[in-house]
């Protein structure tokens, strides 16, 4: 029987169910279903005198097959090439790359190892389906290896025009190994224009007008596959009693001032700085919502250890401080500024109990953020969702308020208008980006990709 096997630098818990996040459950879902493989880095790094063994264990009928780094990978796979080169590239941050040889050999070396690893773990029917950018040549490296059914690719992230791309000195390489897979898959059109302007510019590959792609000797399958959450789940979550409780309280303490919203990791692709200067202006230019709106910034940390994300924390800091200084009173603090982690159906609640859902990314593969606002939203008085025209998201959710995240002016005038928007405005865009919502949902999204995988191997 041909099995499922998800690869993903790192693996979910089962066990946390609806507080892992819409991703981790669809994916979690199709394996239990087809009692399928899940394999990844287990997020440890080895101590002194550790083993690098591939650990098997098995939860709801799925195996979880997974390895430890030692330190000298996670610095240079994980940390160097993935998330000093890879990551920001990619966010059309050239100016916080940093080409190391070093990052570039153990990226290369890891997904060698990894697929060392997966490859005798892999049957013939088994279809093979690779998560994200730090895998982008592990498909090459299983077929070097024999595996010879289905694999497929997906990119969370976006994929930058040629022009950026081609600064990344190992660029031909990195999109030579995506043609190892029979699918590879984008958030967006853009995303997937942009790898086709490549690959027929710079690799002479032809595109035959039906989502094929054929360019190194081989036709491949290249399509965009918008990721969505499981809206419902979500939905039920931000509309429990435990929620309504959470929902009530809120209100109280905050004497029915106007909530805004933002939930981000603290990463400098979330436009986060520019959010707050934002937020501020608004306070200069309508001052009637000085001791009315408040800002609820939920920023939990990430990868600390590369040090663009401590000198945005820092920037963070000064920013939240300031305008508290500036504008606040004892009894109004105009931003709330949570740096830490918290239980997702606390999000849902904080969700359906703010006013705008402010998601202003500089550049995002899709944010699901976007998604979980929209669906947590009460129809009879729901809140307005303003973002980024630079998130995957706003191709398909074009009701929202769109903005552009480096215009402050631009995102003050936004915020002020969800905040001053008639009942009437409110309920007719939530219920079109609703409806978008449900019809893309994370199953849609898998049941998509995972159909043309199994298409094409046919
Ligand atoms: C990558 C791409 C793409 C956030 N803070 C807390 C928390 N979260 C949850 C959110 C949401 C998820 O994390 C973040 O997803 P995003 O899509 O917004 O962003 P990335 O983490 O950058 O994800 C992105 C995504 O992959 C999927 O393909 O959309 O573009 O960058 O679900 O709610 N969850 C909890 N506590 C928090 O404090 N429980």
């Amino acid at each position: 029987m041909s099995r499922l096997i998800v690869v993903s630098n790192r693996v979910a818990d089962l066990e946390k169910g609806a507080q892992s996040g819409g991703l981790a459950v669809a994916l979690g879902d199709a394996l239990k279903k087809e009692h399928g493989l899940w394999f990844g880095w287990d997020g440890n790094i080895l101590g002194n005198g550790g083993r690098l063994a591939t650990n098997l264990r098995e939860q709801e009928g799925v195996t979880f097959a997974t390895t430890p780094l030692t330190r000298e990978e996670y610095d240079n796979y994980y940390l160097g090439f993935s998330n000093n080169v890879l990551w920001p590239a990619f966010h059309y941050r050239i100016d916080l790359t940093n080409f190391e040889t070093s990052f570039v050999q153990g990226y290369r070396k890891v997904n060698q190892r990894l697929a060392q690893a997966l490859a005798p773990l892999v049957e013939k029917e088994d279809r093979v389906w690779v998560h994200d950018y730090h895998l982008i040549p592990l498909a090459a490296e299983l077929r070097a290896r024999g595996v010879e059914g289905p694999i497929g690719f997906f990119l969370h992230i976006p994929f930058p025009p040629p022009e950026i791309l081609q600064t990344i000195p190992e660029h031909d390489w990195l999109i030579r190994s995506l043609f190892s897979c029979d699918v590879v898959g984008f958030q967006t059109q853009g995303d997937r224009r942009n790898f086709v302007r490549y690959v027929v510019e710079r690799a002479g590959g032809k595109e035959d007008g039906e989502g094929r792609l054929t360019a190194f000797g081989k036709t491949i399958i290249v399509q965009s596959y918008p990721i969505g959450i499981d809206a419902q789940v979500f939905r039920d979550m931000a509309t429990s009693e435990q929620s309504d409780e959470l929902i009530q309280r809120l209100h109280r303490r905050s004497f029915e001032r106007s909530l805004v919203i933002g939930v981000d990791r603290l990463d400098y692709t979330k436009g986060l700085p520019e959010r707050l200067k934002a937020f501020r202006r608004l306070l200069e230019l309508y001052p009637e919502n000085r001791r009315q709106a408040t800002l609820l910034q939920i920023a939990p940390p990430t990868r600390e250890e590369v040090e663009a994300y401590s000198e945005i924390r820092e920037e963070l800091e000064g920013l939240t401080g300031a305008i508290n200084g500036a504008f606040g009173n004892f009894d109004w603090t105009p931003v709330r500024y949570i740096h830490r982690a918290i239980p997702r159906d606390t999000l849902a609640a904080l969700f359906r109990g703010s006013q705008v859902g402010l998601v202003t990314p500089l550049r995002d593969g899709m944010n699901l953020v976007a998604k979980e606002y929209v669906a947590a939203q009460d129809e009879e008085d729901p809140g307005v969702l303003v973002l980024s025209e630079f998130a995957g998201a706003a191709e398909d959710l074009v009701e929202a308020l769109l903005v552009n995240p480096y215009d402050i002016d631009d995102m003050a005038a936004a915020l002020q208008r969800a905040l001053t928007m008639s009942l009437e405005e409110r309920q007719s865009r939530h219920a079109a980006l609703k409806k978008r919502v449900w019809a893309r949902d994370v199953n849609q999204w898998r049941e998509r990709f995972l159909g043309d995988l199994v298409a094409d191997a046919a």
